[in-house]
């Protein structure tokens, strides 16, 4: 980081829940609260479906292509490794990364349909680390009257349980800046409670310089 300079690292959130858990809602909404502070900010999603990985994510998630789940598995996190250099390139230039899903979903998923959760996480590690995951949680009542679930894979009651159960492992959650965050709220209230998180990180990342100290 340098000292002198005016450019600060951007921070790097992610969000982090079921399928209609409201993640697209809030991190949209965060990116807003930053864009009309005048700071740097971008969103961007996993699995992202423009590129040619993304391509065949998108293919699988619409049933129109079968894999195995261990080829998908790596492909989920290709997708992400595709985009880490300028994950990285953008918040060294100081820009802030709002990410809807990330590394997290990637295991619970993966997880949920049988496979080890160690071997999970193992081609995701190295990847960018977020200042802050905010995971939105919903009870299976608020997500059913929610649901109206579409035709993609895993738009399912039994599959939602199962990928449930898999981010309650400790082990998604060591030696990272997990948040849980009751998603079964007014949209407001959620956005206040995520935005006084965010700005409390922000302060301990600050970087001192010598005349503020
Ligand atoms: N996947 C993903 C893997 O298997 N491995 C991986 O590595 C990755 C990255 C696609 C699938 O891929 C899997 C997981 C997924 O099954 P996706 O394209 O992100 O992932 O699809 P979804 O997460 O399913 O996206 P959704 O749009 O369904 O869910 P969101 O973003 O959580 O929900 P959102 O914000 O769109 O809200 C859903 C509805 O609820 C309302 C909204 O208005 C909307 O109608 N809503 C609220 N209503 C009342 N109160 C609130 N507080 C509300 N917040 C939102
Ligand atoms: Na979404």
């Amino acid at each position: 980081k340098p000292i002198w300079g005016s450019a600060q690292r951007g921070l790097f959130f992610v969000f982090e829940g079921l399928d209609r858990s409201g993640k697209s809602t809030q991190s949209k909404k965060l990116e807003e609260y930053f864009s009309k502070a005048g700071r740097p900010v971008k969103w961007t999603c996993f699995p992202n479906r423009k590129t040619p990985i993304g391509a065949a994510i998108d293919l699988y998630l619409r049933r129109q292509l079968e894999l195995p789940d261990e080829a998908v598995h790596r492909l989920f996190s290709a997708n992400r490794w595709e985009m880490a250099q300028s994950i990285v390139e953008d918040l060294r230039a100081g820009t802030t990364i709002i990410c809807d899903r990330y590394a997290f979903s990637g295991v619970a998923y993966s997880a949920a349909k049988g496979l080890d959760f160690s071997w999970c996480q193992a081609p995701d590690r190295g990847l960018p680390c977020p200042d802050g995951i905010f995971f939105l949680h919903i009870d299976e009542k608020v997500g059913a009257a929610r649901s109206n679930f579409g035709d993609e894979r895993y738009e399912n009651a039994e599959m939602q349980a199962r990928v449930r159960g898999q981010f309650k492992d400790p082990r998604l959650r060591a030696n990272v800046n997990w948040q849980d965050v009751n998603g079964a709220r007014d949209m407001e209230v959620i956005h206040a409670e995520i935005r006084s998180a965010v700005e409390a990180i922000r302060q301990e990342d600050q970087v001192q310089l010598p005349w503020q100290q």
